[in-house]
């Protein structure tokens, strides 16, 4: 079995222009592999920490060298002679040097790259493909199969607001999800083709088409309400039944505009107090189809989330990004409480991948949903589609059916459909 030769790591930039890390790792029979890793924009407050050299002579203080000579002086050089199999070894050993419960000393950045190159370079070297393996990866450390039947089902951001993007909405992902019984073929093709239509409407009425960080456009509106009628309006003009054919999505991202103990949105004249405004958004729920409803409410409002949770029909998945950010504990908490029913995954709010399956491995013994997703500072690296082929997520969340880094993912996917999930 091939051993580890060398891992280092250097800047590259991310969809944003801001400095992220690129890893690679030789084995000592020449193959290598190389990973980046992704950064949000819009952060949960309990996600590890990304270190930053915070420098303001270099890219706002936003460098990465730091974490860089971490992982080549410190980390990289005591894994030379080792097994790339020894996953779980290899990332307890990470967790044991940093030590903290943040990741804070050595960057969860710092932690994740070699992680991921970790699971990168075993895959290559047992020449299988990656979602194969992190599949057996998963076998092997739970004792539970995984059966790798189907892909998971692709959330489309189609117009962006929030943090991801200077317009008007305070809500941050508008999506469209194509009915689970399509094909990820058809499904992509679905999306992509109500992303030029929302295009046509935009221009026709005026509105920007300009897009913000995730892809998906970011036109100014006098309300939140008024970016769901657009996309209503768009699916019709396709002849797609919604409810049916396709559904609707939000991520809310509430935390971000929840000030002085209320909700600040135009929708309403007035910043709500938490009952008026669960009202309004439940109310926006049941009347637009809305499938998937992520991070409604401030992240730290844990009661508000149950009561909220009793509140929503059965069907709607609802989902703890901020409120969980990929985390044990959080998600323990969440499945005791019932505060909500799914669990948004990304490797980077924990810092290693043997964790991120943990937190996996938890939802699935509780019947709790996950959907996999990238962040929204992204690069060209496809890692997440694997990941999320491999654990069998109920959705994927990739951000808009355009832009080069989205797209890395989504066609991976594609390929993974096409020539290898039953090969
Ligand atoms: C989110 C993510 C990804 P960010 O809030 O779900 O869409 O955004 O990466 O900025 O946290
Ligand atoms: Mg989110």
């Amino acid at each position: 079995m091939a051993k580890i030769k060398k891992i280092y790591a250097y800047e590259i930039i991310d969809s944003r222009g801001y400095p992220t890390i690129e890893g690679r790792l030789i084995l000592d029979n020449g193959v290598s592999v190389t990973t980046s890793i992704p950064s949000g924009t819009s952060i949960g407050k309990s996600e590890a920490l990304e270190l930053r050299d915070k420098d303001p002579t270099r890219f706002e203080g936003l460098g990465v060298t730091k974490a860089i000579s971490y992982i080549n002086d410190l980390l990289g050089p005591k894994l030379v002679g080792i097994s790339p199999l020894k996953q779980e070894e290899i990332d307890l050993w990470l967790i044991k040097a940093d030590g903290t419960k943040n990741k804070s000393k050595l960057g969860g950045n710092t932690l994740l790259t070699i992680s991921q190159l970790i699971v990168k370079a075993a895959a290559a070297d047992l020449k299988v493909h990656l979602f194969k393996y992190i599949n057996s990866l998963y076998q092997s450390l739970f004792n539970t199969q995984i059966s790798l039947e189907r892909l998971p089902d692709p959330i489309f951001n189609i117009i962006n607001g929030g943090k991801h993007a200077n317009n008007n909405l305070e809500f941050q992902e508008f999506q469209v999800i194509p009915s689970s019984s399509y094909s990820f073929t058809e499904a992509y093709k679905i999306g992509i083709e109500v992303y030029h239509e929302l295009q046509k409407v935009l221009a026709y009425r005026n509105a920007n088409i300009s897009v913000g960080e995730e892809g998906g456009f970011a036109p100014d509106f006098p309300t939140n309400l008024d970016a769901i009628e657009i996309i209503n309006e768009t699916i019709a003009q396709k002849n797609l039944k919604i409810g049916l054919d396709i559904f609707l999505g939000l991520d809310v991202a509430a935390s971000h505009f929840y000030t002085d103990g209320k909700y600040h949105i135009k929708d309403k004249p007035h910043p709500m107090k938490v009952e008026e405004y669960m009202e309004f958004i439940n109310k926006l729920v049941t009347s637009y189809s809305i499938l998937v409803l992520e991070d409604p409410l401030n992240e730290d409002d844990w009661g508000e989330w149950i009561k909220f949770n009793q509140k929503i029909p059965k069907n709607i998945y609802l989902v703890g990004d901020d409120l969980l950010t990929t985390n044990r504990e959080r998600l323990e908490r969440a499945i005791r409480e019932k505060a909500c029913t799914t669990i948004l995954i990304k490797p980077n709010q924990i810092g290693t991948i043997t964790e991120t399956l943990q937190v996996i491995d938890l939802a699935r013994k509780n019947n709790f949903n996950y959907i996999v997703s990238h962040r929204s500072g992204e690069t060209n690296d496809s890692f997440i589609a694997d990941f999320a082929v491999a654990v069998q997520a109920d959705f994927v969340k990739f951000g808009a059916s355009a832009r080069g880094e989205r797209l890395a993912k989504y066609n991976r996917l594609w390929q993974i459909e096409r020539e290898e999930l039953k090969k």
